[in-house]
């Protein structure tokens, strides 16, 4: 298919009244990191983007990501007025038509074949504003069980290992950066991410900040990462080799004694399972599987137990993994049994403005309620895996997915999925896409309705802080106000829930609906929950706060640092840690029983991913100062193995595996551990709306990765292992 030809319908100075030279306090909201900003408008430009100095939590840093919030919404492809396809083009459509008709057809997919037929996707910058909330009113109303997310490809292992050891998916214990003597960060680059589920921008000078106090920072990862470069020590491990690694520290903690055997009494049960699984898994054992040297192991182990206090913090490159969640519950088991749960400088759980920890056990959360059609997979968190999405739409059948809404996400370039999902989308009776762009994704929508710009935004994040390193909220202030007939996310999500309403709802009159609309405005449930939560004026009088004073806060409210609250938040049935849930020591019980899968029919490498300074994700491309320099779509390869190869650095090199091939450019590195290379993702926008973006070489790395690799427990898409050879393209 060629690109789709969007027909622009503002120009440059048409962005809305300004509010002429000057700065607004606001967010960046393209990670989770979120930080302050301060951001000068002048003649409808933005003029200016800093860090906000008194910001509560980044302190005035930014990363050079933060100025594609200018070029964004200045961005000529984004986006603007709601979009109705006509053949292979786009025209423009009011709100009111464009609604109707989706519901209209809506209606008549689910009256013909059900509600299953109805299927949805929810992409990742739908938690970077209140938008995601209605999202899930959305999948609501939908009444399927077809509801996808992008944390199939992200953290569920970490959630389903929460759920097990702690009673909720809610409960995954942040790293406590700023106390800790001892940070080992395992499969995470947060120099270049600035932290994911344990959130903590400006990451490199927290990092730093661990070892001008005198502790140590050890990194685990197959690449020496910029995250590495700032540590004490760099441990290669082998990729998918954590599993074995933890294990063979547990079995050294364990017969060393080196546990903290009051916390595991106070805190726990399943020990004598735990040391029953480990005993066998000596460090010599483990050390070829991990591809970590015995000595390192007992290392580790040793001073992770001798430090004052410790957190192993892991992140997405143990989730993308077959062991995702059994090495996510390891993580949650060695600080636990070393004490350093729930203590300062060890893994705690945030108390925020919505006490999200606390209602955790209240939440409704039904897991493998039920399967997709072919039953592999049960669902968690009430939703399927996003490998599956492809098959619900093609594989024919009752309960085929027939029309489709995505929201906030291009899984065409973020899931593995053979390319068949591409097709899937073009094969839909419906499909609506609520986004800003012509993606991979959205080009085959029906219609696009798009939602204002970040800059036209006034929100506050009530989702980040239940992951922060220190208890904050802060409130983003319009820097622009939204054009005339413009909505956000949550009123689009929330008219097209209203479509699904029996009759009397949807059909109200215009000013009875917009009274009901307003009526959930974010803002004003926000105000509710603030003043309402842990630390609201209604619970501590005087000293509490309200959503005014988060308002006028220069910065944002500082609420405190972690604080120990085990007690208060375990949701497990007797209220203590399971150290050792029986079908994780089973399921590790086989794989150290198993043999690992190694290098066959050629395919002798490990492809893993790598995240990139100036991207995110899939959808930053299109902003040419994001563009250039070393963000490139490249393979990293150790000199060995180039050589072996007889491949040069900047050859341009086809990279196989066993689902698919890509070409791309080569780049070699002492950096990388020999036997494996990375590909960073979200690369290769041919096909788009995205005028700059497609003009930049690179390619989709999910054309390599198997779907049917995933996680054992969640379905989570297993991304990084992936067998390649790597051969001169030709
Ligand atoms: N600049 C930038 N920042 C981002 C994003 C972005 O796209 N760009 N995306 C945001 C999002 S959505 C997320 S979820 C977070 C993710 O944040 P991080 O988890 O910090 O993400 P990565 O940088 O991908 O780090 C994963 C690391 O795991 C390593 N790894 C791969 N396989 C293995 C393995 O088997 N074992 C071990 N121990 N390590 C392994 C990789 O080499 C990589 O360094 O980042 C967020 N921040
Ligand atoms: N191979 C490999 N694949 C990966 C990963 C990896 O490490 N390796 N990482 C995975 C991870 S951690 C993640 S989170 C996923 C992300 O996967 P997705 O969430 O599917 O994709 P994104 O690239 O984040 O695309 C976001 C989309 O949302 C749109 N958008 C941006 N802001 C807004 C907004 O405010 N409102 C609306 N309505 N739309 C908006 C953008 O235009 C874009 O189309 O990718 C995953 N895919
Ligand atoms: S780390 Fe960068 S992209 Fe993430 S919120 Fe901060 S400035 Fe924005
Ligand atoms: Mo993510």
């Amino acid at each position: 298919m060629t690109a789709i030809d969007v027909p622009l319908t503002t120009s440059r100075r048409d962005f809305g009244p300004a509010r002429d030279s000057t700065t607004h306090v606001s967010q960046c909201t393209l990670c989770e990191a979120h930080c302050g900003l301060h951001v000068t408008v002048s003649g409808g430009q933005v003029t200016r983007i800093e860090g906000n100095p008194d910001d509560v939590l980044s302190h005035g840093y930014i990363c050079p990501k933060a100025t594609a919030m200018g070029g964004l919404h200045h961005d000529p492809d984004r986006v603007r007025t709601p979009l109705r396809r006509v053949g292979d083009r786009y025209e423009p459509i009011s709100w009111d038509d464009a609604f109707a008709e989706i519901g209209e057809r809506l209606r008549a997919v689910r009256a013909k074949t059900g509600s299953r037929s109805l299927g949805m996707y929810l992409g990742n910058p739908a938690a970077h504003s209140s938008g995601a909330a209605y999202g899930f009113l959305l999948r609501l109303a939908l009444r399927t069980p077809n509801f996808f997310t992008a944390s199939s490809i992200d953290q569920m292992p970490h959630e389903f290992a929460a759920w097990k050891v702690f009673g909720s998916n809610a409960l995954i214990p942040v790293t406590d950066i700023d106390r800790t003597q001892r940070l080992m960060i395992l499969g995470a680059n947060p120099a270049v991410s600035n932290g994911s589920l344990s959130i903590m921008p400006g990451a490199k000078r927290r990092i730093r900040a661990v070892r001008e106090r005198g502790g140590t920072v050890v990194v685990v990862d197959p690449r020496r990462t910029e995250t590495a470069r700032l540590a004490d020590q760099h441990v290669a491990v082998q990729p998918g080799g954590d599993l074995f690694l933890l294990l063979g520290m547990l079995h050294v903690l364990v017969t060393e004694k080196l546990c903290d055997t009051s916390a595991v009494a106070a805190q726990t049960t399943g020990f004598a399972d735990l040391s029953d699984l480990v005993a066998d898994a000596t460090p010599e054992a483990m050390a070829p599987r991990a591809g970590v040297d015995p000595e390192t192991i007992r290392s580790l182990a040793r001073e992770h137990a001798a430090a004052e206090s410790a957190a192993i913090y892991a992140r997405i490159g143990i989730c993308q993994q077959p062991t995702g969640t059994l090495v996510s519950w390891l993580v949650m088991v060695l600080n636990t049994v070393t004490g350093n749960l729930d203590r300062a400088g060890g893994t705690m759980f945030t108390t925020p403005v919505v006490d999200i920890p606390r209602l955790a056990k209240h939440l409704p959360f039904r897991p493998g309620r039920y399967t997709d059609r072919s039953g592999r997979y049960g669902s968690f968190r009430s939703e399927l895996p996003a490998v599956v999405m492809a098959d619900e739409i093609l594989t024919p059948g009752p309960g085929r997915i027939r029309a489709m809404i995505t929201y906030a996400g291009n899984p065409v370039s973020s899931i593995p999925q053979r390319g068949r999902l591409d097709d899937a989308l073009a094969d839909l009776d419906l499909y609506v896409a609520v986004d800003m762009y012509v993606t991979e994704t959205t080009r085959h929508a029906d219609y696009i309705l798009p939602p204002v710009s970040p800059l036209e935004r006034e929100d506050v994040s009530l989702l980040t802080p239940v992951f922060q390193v220190r208890n904050t909220v802060r409130y983003q202030h319009r820097s622009f106000d939204p054009p005339p007939d413009s909505l956000e996310d949550w009123e689009i999500l929330t008219r097209l829930a209203l479509e699904l309403m029996p009759r009397p709802l949807r059909s109200l009159p215009r000013p009875l609906r917009s009274r009901l609309v307003s009526a959930i405005d974010p803002l004003r449930v926000a105000a509710l929950a603030v003043v309402t939560g842990p630390h609201g004026r209604l619970r501590k009088g005087r000293k509490g706060i309200t959503m005014r004073d988060i308002r006028a806060s220069s910065g944002g409210v500082d609420l405190g640092p972690l604080r120990p609250r085990l007690r208060e938040v375990i949701a497990t049935p007797d209220r203590r840690v399971h150290l050792a849930p029986g079908d994780f020591v089973a399921a590790a019980r086989a794989h150290l029983r198993d043999a690992d899968r190694t290098a066959s029919d050629g395919y002798d490498l490990q492809l893993i991913g790598r995240r990139q300074l100036k991207s995110n994700n899939s959808w930053l491309h299109n902003v040419p100062s994001m563009t250039g320099g070393s963000n490139r779509c490249t393979v990293l390869m150790h000199p060995d193995d180039a050589e072996a190869r007889g491949l040069a650095d900047g050859d341009t090199v086809r990279v196989t595996s066993v689902v698919g091939h890509i070409e791309v450019p080569l780049d070699v590195t002492r950096d990388i551990r020999a036997g494996t290379v990375a590909v960073p993702h979200g690369w290769g926008h041919r096909d788009t709306g995205w005028r700059h973006a497609r003009t930049l070489s690179g390619a989709n790395v999910n054309a390599l990765h198997d779907p049917a690799l995933v996680d054992t427990f969640t379905g989570t898409a297993a991304v990084n292992g992936t067998w390649v050879s790597v051969t001169a393209a030709g």
